[in-house]
């Protein structure tokens, strides 16, 4: 959906989500902004029992200047509303907002889906906050975001929806964060007012109610419910226990349960466990050091019949039974049961960094893997493999296995349409650039051979190349060392293996 596809409608209410936080508060602000410079009659409105009342949400609204016109209505007592009802932060129909009877609907929202039947609807969930979604949505549309109260507002959204950036996994995300101009002192301000005396004692009672298992070094503490920010402080504290290597936080929402990792050592990665401790049952990420996640209930109960103490540390010991760590450089390959491949002709995107920038920049490339630092060198060749995925390259390496041309790279050349386009950060002026007016189409000459087999167990590949950090390779992934390097050794995603890769004979 565009938003644009909403000024049809007149007029308009802009609804929160009941209790609502920082997030919601600045997404109904941007969107009664957009609605308001398109001359509609708008309102923001928020419905249930409770007033705003927390501090900091009294300051963002003070400071926005929408302490009368952001209208708390517990309940619609009136008719039905001819116009436009659009949920931000919360989809229409679902439980944590009042519904306020409608002709028509629309949802802009970064939670899991809940409600399906409303046909104006952008939900993405991997977002990490709303603010994030409406920044983009709006971004499409060419609106100039040069109110810096609004852009604060996004930016403060962002910042509480995920424990202060550090559980930021989405590349639109960490666009926002870097390019939005906000005003630094008020954002200092208000997230110094984040805690009340009683979450003061929230958080010190559950410290008190940690469990510990020394055979991996990893903490457990659940809180009673509170505002997710103190879930993090509670993690970040816990992982400075000298005992501690991992630590998990968690409490219980009405439909599920929100939790913090963190996570000290090289071998284990905070969004990779999160993303292994919410597997089947809800979604976690974030960064090496600090994730979270939530676990949705209705999917809890279907599978899981143990108090919820027991289920994450079950989960964290299956997590450390279930993978194998390989150190590419000193390894000894065991060609067993694998099968040699070779790559096929596909399509894929290519830069030449020098292109770009001058030799020498230092660049950051963001990606939907996460971002790379590097320098722009006289060969270095940057790749967009046929999901978007980004890796680099060399120019002697490259014209050893693909044959380059001229024509222009879109997103169709793909076997998927990738999900972001990659691009690059100057680092030494900070500006964005993005990828695809440089990237040409460069086809697989066939050259490169592959030994591989499906993995039976997790991996971890610190590669010969780089080994601060590990590739992660899932169940079903291919382990894969080329023939002609029996150090080179990485991990291929299963879905694009065959789309990739062709056995020889
Ligand atoms: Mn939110």
């Amino acid at each position: 959906m565009r938003v644009s596809e909403l000024l049809k409608f007149n007029p308009i209410i802009v609804q929160c989500h009941d209790n609502p936080d920082a997030d919601a508060i600045a997404s109904a602000y941007a969107m009664y902004t957009y609605f308001m410079a398109n001359a509609k009659n708008v309102r923001m409105v928020y419905c249930g029992n409770n007033a705003i009342q927390k501090s900091n949400l009294m300051l963002l609204t003070d400071y926005l200047g929408i302490k009368d016109k952001l209208e708390h209505i517990p309940k619609w007592e009136n008719d039905e509303f001819e116009g436009l009802v659009l949920t931000v932060d919360c989809q229409y129909g679902a439980g944590n907002v009042t519904k306020i009877p409608s002709k028509y609907q629309a949802i802009i929202d970064h939670h899991q889906v809940e409600i399906s039947d409303v046909e104006l609807s952008e939900i993405a969930s991997d977002m990490g906050s709303c603010s994030t979604l409406i920044w983009k949505l709006l971004k499409d549309e060419g609106f100039a975001f040069d109110d810096a109260k609004l852009c604060t507002g996004l930016y403060f959204g962002l910042y509480t929806d995920t424990n202060s950036l550090s559980e930021i996994y989405n590349p639109y995300d960490k666009d926002m964060r870097d390019l939005l101009a906000y005003e630094k002192s008020v954002v200092h301000f208000l997230k110094n007012s984040n805690f009340s005396l009683d979450e003061l004692e929230i958080a010190g009672n559950a410290m008190r109610g940690y469990r510990y298992y020394p055979e991996n070094r990893f903490a457990i503490i659940k809180s009673e419910q509170c505002d997710p920010n103190i879930l993090g402080l509670i993690s970040d504290f816990l992982l400075q226990v000298a005992e501690v290597d991992e630590g998990i936080v968690y409490n219980e929402w009405p439909n599920g349960y929100k939790f913090s990792v963190r996570s000290c050592v090289k071998e284990v990665h905070a969004n990779e466990l999160a993303a292994f401790i919410a597997e089947n049952v809800g979604s976690g990420g974030g960064h090496r050091e600090k994730a979270g996640g939530f676990i949705r209930k209705d999917l809890y109960d279907q599978k899981y019949d143990i108090p919820t103490g027991e289920f994450f540390s079950q989960r964290v010991e299956e997590y450390f039974r279930s993978f194998e760590v390989i150190h590419a450089a000193k390894y000894d390959i065991d060609l067993t049961g694998m099968k040699k491949y070779i790559k096929k002709k596909v399509h894929q995107g290519y830069v030449l960094a020098k292109d770009v920038l001058p030799v020498g920049t230092p660049v950051m490339i963001r990606t939907l893997e996460g971002d790379i630092d590097t320098v722009v060198e006289e060969d270095l060749v940057i790749m967009i493999g046929i999901k978007g995925e980004v890796y680099s390259s060399r120019l002697e390496k490259f014209n050893r296995s693909y044959t380059a041309t001229d024509d222009k790279y879109t997103d169709d050349v793909s076997i998927r349409k990738p999900d972001y386009i990659p691009t690059l950060y100057n680092r030494v002026d900070g500006r964005m650039i993005e990828l695809a007016p440089y990237a040409r189409v460069c086809i697989s000459s066939g050259a490169t051979q592959i030994f591989a087999r499906p993995t039976y167990k997790r991996m971890k590949i610190f590669t010969q190349w780089y080994d601060e950090t590990y590739m992660e390779g899932k169940v079903g992934d291919y382990l894969a060392v080329r023939t002609d390097d029996y150090h080179d050794i990485y991990i291929i995603e299963k879905d694009i293996f065959s789309d990739t890769y062709e056995e020889m004979n």
